[in-house]
This record gives structure tokens, C-alpha cells and sequence, in this order.
């Protein structure tokens, strides 16, 4: 299957469901009305206080001016803050100039910190490496030599296909140092994936390794680029390949380098390239819910300037003595944003972990909390989940006490984690940053201030200082507190996508044109009495049953709170009589699965009613399936499209961009299986 063929199923902009402000169904997320506003010790010492949004709201543009200043080192100062006369193409700090790897790297060395540790790598077989910030400038510095020996001039595109090894880190920067723009490319991606995105971008150069290590085995990435290329690549002249698994490749002599032969004996002396605020440090392609996969670009001054910023305030990063980790893999945004650039211009000493949570055993990354004394961890409610699925007794088994910031990210996360996240992990104390963004936005906008805000279980809360976001109607009209609609931002910000790569059209027709002058973000949104945002999962994850308004999320929300449950995902499956009809795949806890195996009636009898307990009859779903597991990407998202196409009986779509493509075959055969 190519990604184009799934296409007509999945529009680019979704249909906009009728009536937004139909609360059927999504009362029960607001009446979570448990609070936790910050211990008066957090709030005294938080790097952000209220008097941050005061000062934003005073003057937007001069609020960012101000944060560009102070957390980026500018070669040539800007003059201009924002020009939006091309909107919805905008230009950010435009007349300066600055290099990314120079903030994030050398001005730590050129300041005296060379030996603040910058990363803490664990692989997943217990291998562990320390990068200090002069390391880290050797390394880059290498590569960079090593790249623009092998042809990489600035503005030339170089696709990265690696695991999470330090190296991934390296090659970003080293891209960033020369102004060429990198295109991480997942490593759990196939290789059509991989060639798609190639030759999107005309990528010149593919840095890649032998494979990585997962679940306690060498997995290949080598033969994926081999595949990719064998299609046909023009642009590609080298592929540079680093050593990590030792597991034999093919080679093409002439293309195919080997890292430790060019980068290893390069010089360890680079000049920096000073790019314009507007050259594009990267591009990434969004995970494929839509036909072609988007190249959302994004440039240089403006991302760098929300990065910090973000990563400074919603974590409250004191980069002396914090250690930080984000879960996230590099081939996301996440790891774009809050492993590589917002950490590093911090300065911040962080870990990178390159396998799986339960590899070797379920208590790996409170292993990891407990070895490096981590105090911020950010990761996503898909981990959460499962590691609740696994049960509590596991991370008791270790010493969390370091931990001081937990946050969430990645799609909404239900009341019962966030719960379970604030007790078991953040023993009660830690304040849970709930951010929302996207790889669109670049960086953070919406999430409570840790130190400022009283938080509440399962809403991401309220938009950052200096951004600005609503919830319209289908009129573009705010809705009122206690009201849904469509999440949208009003005003331009610095990390903002400033467009997708070679489809300006796409780009105005994709954001812009639902709303005029609104950012369209295609999520569905409530506002509570207070006026906080619930994020409610994307429009096109909002069914319409009998003209009800329902959401994924709610109805998620709901199987997840029964004790039976460990995850769910629901889909709209289209239905004769009521449109689309609620179809909920589950993932039964260990134990009830036991019990409750038996007996499928009962299984789907009970949810069914809880479920209509919850939230109302008109939610129940028409079927419940027990499956083993759930199609998602590596940034957790599940693919719902895929579980429609179950539940519609049609042939299994592109499965291309899972973080695991053998799930759906386990969830067909499972449910081939008579019950
Ligand atoms: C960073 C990232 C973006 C989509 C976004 C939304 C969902 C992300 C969320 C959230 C509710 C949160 N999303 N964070 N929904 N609460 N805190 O995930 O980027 O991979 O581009 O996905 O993820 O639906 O529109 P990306």
C-alpha cells in the first residue's frame, strides 16, 4: 500500500462536525473538579510567576523580543520583531542572524561550563556514554567536517535515519551548524517511508547506522536506506553509516561511508555558518493521518527563541543542578524540540535512553530516574498507561525522589493517569505540566506554569505568555465558558510552522482556511466555567452518532476508569441507522483479563453499560473488542484510521508510520479467532 491509496479515507482538512457547542457526552471531563495548585516552596522558587503573562499581554512582539535577546546569542541583532505582512507567512526577528549549534553548543564552552555534562546516554543494553558540552562541541564540530567533506554545503537537506544514540544528537547539530537543514526520519519507519520523505526534500546526504538495538535485539536500519534508495534517489550522493549493532551490511562502494572512518579522523575546528532567523533549521514530516506526508518546516531565530523559552518556564529547568529527561525518540518533534534544541541552548544536562521501557525488565526507566537522579521527566500518557497496566509495585521498587516537574504530552491525558502519574510516580508533590502542541507549532503553547497555576487533572489549562489561543464556533466566534468547539490561535508566534515544504497552497489551504486569519489546529476544544482548555482529540477523531457530538477522548476516558480496563481505543465506525456508530478496542488489565477471558459476553456487556453509566446512553459502544495491543506511531498516537478499517471490515490501510507494523496482524488475528 502507498500512503497516497488510503487517502479519500482520511481528508486532509476533516469535516468539521455540526453544532461544536453540543456538550453531549463531554460533561463528565468537567466535572473533574479536584485541584492542585503549587506547594508555596515550589512557587518561591519557580523560574515563571504570574507576572509573566502581564508582561506578555502588555506587548506580545516586545515580550518575544525581550526572550529572543536574553536566550539566544545573536551574531547580527535583530532589529525587526515580527513581520506578518505576508501572513499567514511569517517572518520573525528577520534581519538578524545567529547559528543553532553555536547557541546550543559553544557559548556554553566559550562561558566556562565545557564540563557540564550536556547527555547522559543509556543504551538499552546497559552501554553508557557522557557527552560534556565540550564534548559535544568536538563531536558536532567532527561531523560537521566530515559532512561538508563529503559535499553538504548550507541549505542542502540531509536525512537522518538513526536509532537514539548520541550520534542522532551529533548529526542534528552538525546539520544546524553548517545551515542545512535536517529530516529526522523515524527509525522505525520502512523504507518506503524513508524514500517518500527523500525525495520530498531532495536530500544530498542520508546519515544512517547498522541498526540499533530494541527489546534486546539488533534491529537493522541499513537495508531500509539500501531499499529507500534502490528506488531511486537523483539527489543522494553519500550515506554515512554509523557503527552501533556490529551486525553485517551491504555496501556501496563510492555512496556509503563509514562514520568512524570520515568523522572520527576530521578535524575537530568548525566555524559555525551564521544563517539569516529565517533559514530553515529543519524539516519533519507529520505522521501519516493524511495522503502525502506534510514537510512542516520550521526556521531558525523564532524556533530557537520558543524552545528555550518553553523549556525554561513550563519545566522550570534550573540547568545547574536539574537533571532532565524526555522519552521522546529524535524522529519527533519532541525529541526536535525538548531533546535537542530547547535543552542544549538551556544548557540543561539531560539523559537519552535508546530502548524500550521494559527491556530488560518493567522498572527500566525508574532505574533510569533513580541512576541519574532525574528531576524533570517529560513524557507521553500512552507511557503512563502502560506503565499503570504494569501496576504500581514496579516503580515502588525504586528510589523517584529525585523528581521534581512531571509532564505529559502528546495527546489528552485522561483523569485516572494523570492521577495515577501525580501519586505513584511524582509521590503527590511533583506539579504535572500537561502540554499541548504540535509538531505544526514548534514548541509548546498551550500548558500550566508550574509554579503558577492550580492544576486539574486532565486539561491542558491555559495558553502560555506571549500566546494566544481560543475555542471558536463554526463561525469563528469564541464560544463561552462551558462551551466546545475548534482549538485556534489568534495571533502568530515565533515557533510557528512557516509553511510545508514546496506546498505553500497546502500550507494556506491545510491552516488557514478554515478560519480566515485563525490557525486552524484541527482539534476539538472545551472551555470550562474557569475558561481552561480541554483538549478533546482531533475533529476528525469527534463522531457524530445520531447527531450527537461524542469524542473519542471522553469515551476513552470513561473504559479507562473501569477497573477491568488498562487501555482503550475508540473509533467512529460509519453505522446505517446512526451515522457512525461508537466502536471501542480494549486492552484488558492482566488480572481481569484472567477472570474475564471466559466469558466475552460478559466483558462487553459490563463496559458497555459502564460506559453508558459514564457518560450517557448514547455512547455506549455497539461493540467492544479485546485485542493484545493497539496500533500506534512511536509518538504514541494511536492510529485510529487502521482500527476503522477493522471495524468497517475493509482491508487494513497504510500501517507504514507504526512504531510496530506486526500489531495490526495480532489484532486481526485475534479477532479472526472465534470468541
Ligand atoms: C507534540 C506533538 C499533535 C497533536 C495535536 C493533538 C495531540 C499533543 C496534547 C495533545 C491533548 C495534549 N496532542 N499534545 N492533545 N493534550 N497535551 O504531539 O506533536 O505529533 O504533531 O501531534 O497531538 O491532537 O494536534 P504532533
Amino acid at each position: 500500500m502507498t500512503e497516497q491509496s488510503d487517502a479519500p479515507t482520511t481528508p486532509e482538512t476533516p469535516e468539521a462536525p455540526h453544532d461544536p457547542q453540543a456538550t453531549q457526552g463531554l460533561e463528565n471531563l468537567l466535572t473533574e473538579d479536584r485541584r492542585f495548585p503549587p506547594s508555596s516552596e515550589f512557587a518561591a522558587q519557580a523560574n515563571a510567576g504570574a507576572d509573566l503573562y502581564a508582561w506578555a499581554n502588555a506587548d506580545r512582539p516586545g515580550f518575544w523580543a525581550d526572550q529572543a535577546r536574553d536566550l539566544l546569542t545573536w551574531s547580527t541583532p535583530f532589529t525587526q520583531t515580527l513581520d506578518w505582512s505576508d501572513a499567514p507567512f511569517a517572518r520573525w526577528f528577520a534581519d538578524g542572524r545567529l547559528n543553532a549549534a553555536y547557541n546550543a553548543v559553544d557559548r556554553h564552552v566559550e562561558a566556562g561550563r565545557g564540563d557540564r555534562v550536556a547527555l547522559h546516554f543509556e543504551g538499552e543494553g546497559g552501554d553508557t556514554r557522557t557527552l560534556t558540552y565540550a564534548d559535544l562541541q568536538r563531536e558536532v564540530s567532527k561531523a560537521a567536517n566530515a559532512m561538508a567533506a563529503l559535499g553538504v554545503g548550507t541549505g542542502d537537506r540531509v536525512a537522518i535515519y538513526l536509532p537514539l544514540i548520541p550520534e542522532a544528537v551529533v548529526t542534528m547539530l552538525a546539520c544546524a551548524r553548517l545551515g542545512a537543514p535536517h529530516s529526522v526520519v523515524f527509525g522505525g519507519f520502512s523504507a518506503e517511508a524513508l524514500s517518500s520523505r527523500i525525495l520530498d526534500a531532495e536530500a544530498t546526504l542520508v546519515v544512517t547506522a547498522d541498526g540499533g538495538f530494541r527489546r534486546g535485539n539488533p534491529s537493522a536500519l541499513k537495508p531500509a536506506v539500501d531499499e529507500a534508495l534502490a528506488k531511486g534517489a537523483p539527489s543522494v550522493r553519500h550515506v554515512l553509516v554509523v557503527r552501533r549493532t556490529g551486525q553485517p551490511v551491504e555496501w556501496t562502494p563510492g555512496r556509503d561511508v563509514w562514520w568512524h572512518e570520515a568523522v572520527d579522523v576530521a578535524s575537530p575546528q568548525h566555524e559555525p555558518v551564521e544563517v539569516d532567523a529565517e533559514h530553515p533549521l529543519f524539516i519533519l514530516y507529520t505522521s501519516g493521518t493524511t495522503g502525502k506526508p506534510k514537510g512542516i518546516f520550521h526556521t531558525t531565530g523564532g524556533y530557537l527563541t520558543q524552545a528555550a523559552y518553553t523549556h525554561l518556564n513550563v519545566f522550570d529547568l534550573k540547568p545547574e543542578t536539574d537533571v532532565y529527561w524526555c522519552t521522546a525518540d529524535v524522529g519527533w518533534i519532541t525529541g526536535h524540540t525538548y531533546v535537542v534544541y530547547g535543552p542544549l541552548v538551556n544548557g540543561a544536562t539531560q539523559v537519552i535512553y535508546e530502548g524500550t521501557p521494559d527491556t530488560p525488565h518493567r522498572g527500566r526507566w525508574w532505574e533510569i530516574v533513580q541512576k541519574y537522579g532525574v528531576t524533570i521527566l517529560y513524557t507521553a500518557p500512552t507511557a503512563i498507561r502502560t506503565c499503570m497496566k504494569w501496576g504500581e509495585d514496579i516503580p515502588a521498587g525504586f528510589d523517584l525522589s529525585s523528581l521534581r516537574v512531571l509532564g505529559s504530552v502528546g495527546e489528552p491525558i485522561n483523569p485516572e493517569a494523570w492521577m495515577w502519574y501525580r501519586r505513584v510516580i511524582g509521590a503527590d508533590r511533583t506539579p504535572i505540566v500537561d502540554t499541548w502542541w504540535q509538531t505544526e507549532t514548534g514548541a509548546i503553547m498551550i500548558s500550566p506554569l508550574p509554579g503558577v497555576t492550580a492544576t486539574k487533572p486532565g486539561s491542558a489549562q491555559v495558553a502560555l505568555p506571549g500566546i494566544a489561543a481560543d475555542v471558536v464556533d463554526d463561525d469563528a466566534k469564541p464560544v463561552p465558558n462551558g462551551a466546545g468547539g475548534y482549538l485556534v490561535v489568534t495571533e502568530p508566534w515565533p515557533s510557528m510552522l512557516r509553511g510545508i515544504w514546496g506546498d505553500p497552497e497546502r500550507y494556506r489551504d491545510t491552516y488557514w482556511s478554515r478560519f480566515r486569519d485563525l490557525y486552524f489546529a484541527g482539534d476539538g476544544a472545551k472551555k470550562d466555567a474557569d475558561g481552561d482548555i480541554w483538549l478533546l482529540g482531533r475533529v476528525d477523531d469527534v463522531m457524530n452518532v445520531s447527531g450527537h457530538r461524542l469524542s473519542t477522548t471522553e469515551i476513552e476516558s470513561a473504559l479507562v476508569a473501569h477497573p477491568w480496563v488498562a487501555e482503550a481505543a475508540v473509533v467512529g465506525a460509519t453505522d446505517e441507522t446512526t451515522g457512525q456508530a461508537v466502536v471501542a478496542f480494549v486492552i484488558l488489565r492482566g488480572d481481569a483479563a484472567e477472570a474475564a477471558s471466559s466469558d466475552a459476553a460478559t466483558v462487553q456487556e459490563t463496559l458497555r453499560t459502564h460506559v453508558a453509566k459514564e457518560i450517557g446512553p448514547i455512547a455506549k459502544p455497539r461493540q467492544i473488542l479485546v485485542v493484545p495491543e493497539l496500533p500506534k506511531t512511536r509518538s504514541g498516537k494511536i492510529m485510529r484510521r487502521l482500527l476503522r478499517d477493522v471495524a468497517e471490515h475493509r482491508q487494513v490501510g497504510d500501517a507504514t508510520t507504526l512504531a510496530d507494523s506486526s500489531v495490526m496482524d495480532l489484532i486481526s488475528a485475534g479477532l479472526a479467532r472465534p470468541a
